[in-house]
């Protein structure tokens, strides 16, 4: 296993949708295992392959809360939102392409989501609370949408001036 480097906005990587993933393979494999310890290591509760500047359709998240509540790793390949609820949440979302910065996003609460695990078997899953946040942020990464895309445009132009600074200053060292 391996980290990757993170995909800081802007980049055109962010904003492309991506493609389904054809066959569940080494590659597939690999790439999982590797977002699970990108993850883990930023921290972060989820990461879409796009973020590391592979354009599948795949994405991991762990929204497991307490040290002492056992992990659980989620790799979702080609996921699908098949159902939302009408009750609606808001969560102050962060992005680990778009570092420090928070603001808070309307979702729906509860979502149903298909999608085929790393065996290459169909699964299905209700998700609520942080976990329905998550896997909707994440699912938006892979239609090449960001969080800030939720906000008015000065906001989302502010934010985009820091990463644009944040990206310069982190070339010149
Ligand atoms: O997609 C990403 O960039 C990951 C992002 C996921 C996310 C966070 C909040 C709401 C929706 C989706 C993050 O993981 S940002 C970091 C973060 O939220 C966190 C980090 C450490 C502990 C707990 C949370
Ligand atoms: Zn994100």
């Amino acid at each position: 296993m391996s980290l990757r480097q993170i995909l800081i906005h802007p980049d055109p990587r962010l904003k492309a949708v991506a493609d389904p993933v054809a066959e569940v393979d080494d590659t597939i494999r690999r790439l999982a295992d590797d977002m699970l310890e990108t993850m883990y290591d930023a921290p972060g509760i989820g990461l879409a392959a796009p973020q590391v500047g592979v354009g599948k359709r795949l994405l991991v998240m762990d929204c497991v809360k307490g040290e002492d509540e056992a992990p659980r790793p989620l790799v979702l390949i080609n996921p699908q939102i098949t159902w939302v609820s009408d009750e609606m949440n808001t969560y102050e979302e962060g992005c680990l392409s778009i570092p420090d910065q928070y603001a808070e996003v309307e979702r729906p609460a509860v979502v149903d989501v298909t999608w085929t695990a790393l065996d290459g078997t169909p699964q299905s899953e209700r998700f609520d609370g942080l976990w329905a946040t998550c896997v909707q942020h994440e699912i938006d990464h892979l239609d090449g949408k960001l969080f800030i895309d939720y906000l008015k445009p000065l906001r989302r132009q502010m934010i985009t001036r820091k990463m644009q600074k944040l990206k310069r200053e982190r070339a010149r060292t």
